[in-house]
């Protein structure tokens, strides 16, 4: 991996022009390289923001004024000294400050380096480092939340806890083992079984909420089907806020898939457009109609359109029929007079009424649609866990739980239960971060942005 002894420089803040640009500097030369870069005149000083200047050593003239701010260790982001030196935001400035740093001895950093110098410092466990990409990724308020809670500690708080409940657990076994002739049983069969079954549903509710939590961390794909003409595009329009797909009255306009990303109730969705299913009349409509019935491969949520204002078919109720689970009927076009009634469709999916002219009934559809993808008090309280890599290992921690359960139930010798108990512990502490390799921090450290 990375070298850690040296010292990293990156810009902190996104590229572009803007008020401020952030360079960032952390290592055990950070403030000596700072200073070089603004010369002698003014000193740096711990938990101060000094204004100063860079000088150009090539010209002697002034490249910028900035402010500098030393985090002297181990009290900064990284544990290490970090100098931020605030710029006028011109990435022809910051770049120009980042070269002369290198010029000083300092290192370009690697994307994600500094929140890796934090892990390593101990100054955020591997979840929290891991909340600090997901908080900047987010594009909806609930992601941003679900990732603060994450990086304050919430899933660390609770993997914690089980963990000190196993460590308990095979410390009297272990106990038991050193002490097999004292007539001395430090933890009884019943008791074991009974604390192992407590363990195991903790970490069920944390595999429950992880269901919820990776639909908000990643978000889902909603896919819109039904027969030609029946306003699926123009439910897409309206769904998406912008006149994307074509609408006409021609049956059939649209022919490829069309995607748009959209926020639903805090929720980050893909929408899918998709041609009419019909007899197709040509190549074209044909690859359309193959590609529509992909998609709800993928579908999370399928929302079956039919056309409110004409007669129902046998071929919606049929259409209805085919769709998976889970769906959603959408009866369009409810500005005009309804040719059905939605109780008049037999079926399990719950149907809403919507005009995409005039908007009417589009926020009873957003919000059974976000109750489909995860429940009302998932989408209040932002789980503790979101994170595929996190549920993985939570559910190999319930299966050696699990097993640990049987092989006492069947009498097993106590070294076989602590192997199982031993085995889940391992899973969570790979959560922590506490057992890591260097493939897995490498893994998740790039997926930062640079200067973070
Ligand atoms: N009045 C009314 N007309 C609609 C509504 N939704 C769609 N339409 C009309 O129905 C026709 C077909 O719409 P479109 O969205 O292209 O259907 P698609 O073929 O299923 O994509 C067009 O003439 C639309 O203007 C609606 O909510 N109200
Ligand atoms: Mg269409």
């Amino acid at each position: 991996m990375f070298a850690t002894d040296d010292t990293i420089v990156a810009i902190a803040t996104p590229p572009g022009r803007g008020g401020i640009g952030v360079v960032r500097l952390s290592g055990p030369r950070a403030t000596a390289i700072a200073q070089e870069l603004i010369g002698r005149d003014t000193s740096l000083a711990p938990r101060a923001a000094t204004f100063t200047r860079i000088l150009d050593p090539q010209s002697g003239k002034v490249l910028d004024q900035v402010v500098a701010t030393w985090f002297a260790q181990p009290h900064s982001y990284t544990g290490e000294d970090v100098v931020e030196i605030s710029g006028h935001g011109s990435p022809v400035l910051l770049a120009r400050i980042v070269e002369l740093a290198i010029q000083s001895g300092a290192r370009l950093a690697e994307p994600g380096e500094f929140t890796l110098r934090a892990f390593l410092n101990g100054r955020l466990d591997l979840p929290q480092a891991e909340a600090v990409a997901d908080l900047v990724d987010a594009v909806t308020p609930l992601q941003a939340r679900a990732a603060m809670d994450q990086l304050e500690g919430t899933l660390t708080t609770a993997i914690a806890r089980i963990d000190a409940a196993l460590f308990d657990l095979s410390a009297r076994l272990e106990a038991s083992l050193d002490f097999p002739d004292e007539g001395f049983h430090f933890v009884s069969s019943d008791q074991t079984v009974e604390e192992l079954s407590r363990i195991q549903a903790s970490l069920e509710q944390l595999i429950d909420e992880g269901r919820a939590g990776r639909v908000i961390r990643e978000g889902r794909t909603i896919v819109i089907v039904g027969r030609p003409n029946a306003g699926k595009s123009s439910l897409f329009n309206a769904l998406s806020g912008a006149a994307r797909a074509i609408v006409t009255d021609i049956p059939g306009t649209t022919r490829d898939l069309l995607t748009e990303r959209i926020e639903v109730e805090g929720l980050a969705l893909t929408v899918v457009d998709t041609a009419g299913l019909r007899e197709a009349r040509d190549q074209i409509e044909a690859e359309g109609v193959r590609r529509a019935q992909e998609a709800q491969q993928i579908a999370a949520l399928t929302l079956v359109v039919i056309d409110g204002h004409a007669p129902l078919e046998s071929d919606d109720h049929e259409l209805i029929q085919k769709a998976p689970a889970p769906k959603l009927v959408v009866q369009s076009k409810a500005d005009l007079p309804r040719a059905w009634s939605v109780e008049s469709i037999q079926t399990d999916a719950p149907a809403i009424a919507v005009s995409a002219v005039t908007g009417a009934g589009l926020p009873q559809l957003k919000q059974r649609i976000a109750e489909l993808l995860v429940s009302h008090e998932q989408l209040r309280d932002s789980p503790a866990i979101s994170n595929i890599r996190h549920l993985r290992l939570v559910e190999d921690a319930r299966e050696s739980v699990v097993r640990a359960r049987g092989a006492l139930e069947q009498h097993a010798t106590e070294e076989l239960v602590l192997t199982d108990i031993v085995r889940a512990r391992t899973a969570l502490e790979e959560i922590t971060g506490r057992r890591t390799v260097d493939d897995l921090l490498l893994h998740i450290f790039t997926r930062f942005c640079i200067g973070k």
